[in-house]
């Protein structure tokens, strides 16, 4: 039986966990009010559960490329109110953050998940994870936010993503990190152009088969769906839903996606199915 040790929770890892994602990055309400912004992101997250998400990830960064960093604080006094007001909801909660004093301030209030887009680089964060009971996801990403999509390069992308995807796993479980607590991630849009994500794709049942540790993939609108289609950024969902089913069918362990009750339908019938 596979399971992911995610803090509070054991997760079940024989069928595809769908991750729904909750932004609470200012672009993402309105006023910019302090309690209407708990009460939006409270809002959502009780739709998320409605409609099946395994897993809430709960991001105060907006990682878009070309985004203006976010200091540390102004981070921590999104996130970690929210944090707080999800936890009575009993469903296993996910913090998107690079940076070790958010990390710690989120695992402070009972995190049970940290989703690093720079798999624990940052000072002091793979101890600090390691003193945790939290699951941890390492994604991979070339280059930083602002500048990633610039001029991605690789000489041979899936070998060089699955080997730094293999040394960051390796440092997780040199410094007492379980295995059955690790995600992997490729990174998709991660300082990769649309022929750096199509081979990654294509080599996600190989990249599961050597590194022997479950995948988390997050395709869900992202600009690789629309170069394929044409569609723009809020009318990718058709799009984000094949890509989900193929990842799926793939062998990942954790959907990462923003229209759950919908990727939950899809792989309802993929599962039935397949
Ligand atoms: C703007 C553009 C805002 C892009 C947010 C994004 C991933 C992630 C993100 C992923 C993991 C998005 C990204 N993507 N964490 N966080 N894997 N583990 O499209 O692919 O959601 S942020």
């Amino acid at each position: 039986m596979k399971e992911l040790q995610c803090g509070r929770f054991k997760l079940d890892l024989n069928r595809p966990l769908v991750m729904g994602i909750l932004n609470v990055t200012p672009d993402s309400f309105s006023d910019g009010g302090h309690y209407h912004h708990i009460d939006a992101a409270l809002a959502h997250a009780e739709k998320l559960l409605a409609d099946g998400a395994d897993i809430i990830d709960i991001g105060g960064e907006s990682t878009r490329p070309g985004a203006a960093f976010v200091p540390a604080e102004e981070e921590i006094s999104r996130v970690i109110p929210v944090i707080k007001a999800l936890q009575s909801l009993n469903v296993p909660l996910s913090i998107d953050t690079r940076k070790s004093t958010v990390m710690r301030a989120a695992l402070d209030v009972g995190v049970d998940l940290v989703n690093d887009i720079s798999a624990l680089e940052d000072e002091g964060a793979l101890a600090l994870v390691a003193k945790s009971h939290a699951a941890i996801c390492l994604m991979h990403m070339q280059g930083d936010p602002h500048n990633m999509q610039a001029t991605p390069a690789y000489l041979d992308v899936v070998a060089e993503v699955s080997a730094y995807l293999a040394a960051r796993r390796d440092a997780a479980l040199a410094v007492g990190i379980s295995h059955h607590r690790l995600l992997l991630d490729p990174g998709f849009g991660f300082g990769k152009t649309l022929e750096h994500n199509v081979a990654l794709f294509k080599a996600l049942p190989d990249m599961q088969e050597q590194l022997a540790t479950p995948l988390l993939i997050g395709v869900s609108r992202k600009s690789m769906l629309g170069q394929i289609t044409g569609r723009g950024v809020g009318d990718r969902m058709p799009a984000s839903i094949a890509a989900a089913l193929m990842a799926a069918q793939a062998g990942s362990a954790v959907i990462r996606v923003h229209d759950v009750r919908e990727t939950v339908d899809a792989l309802k019938i993929w599962h039935a199915l397949q």
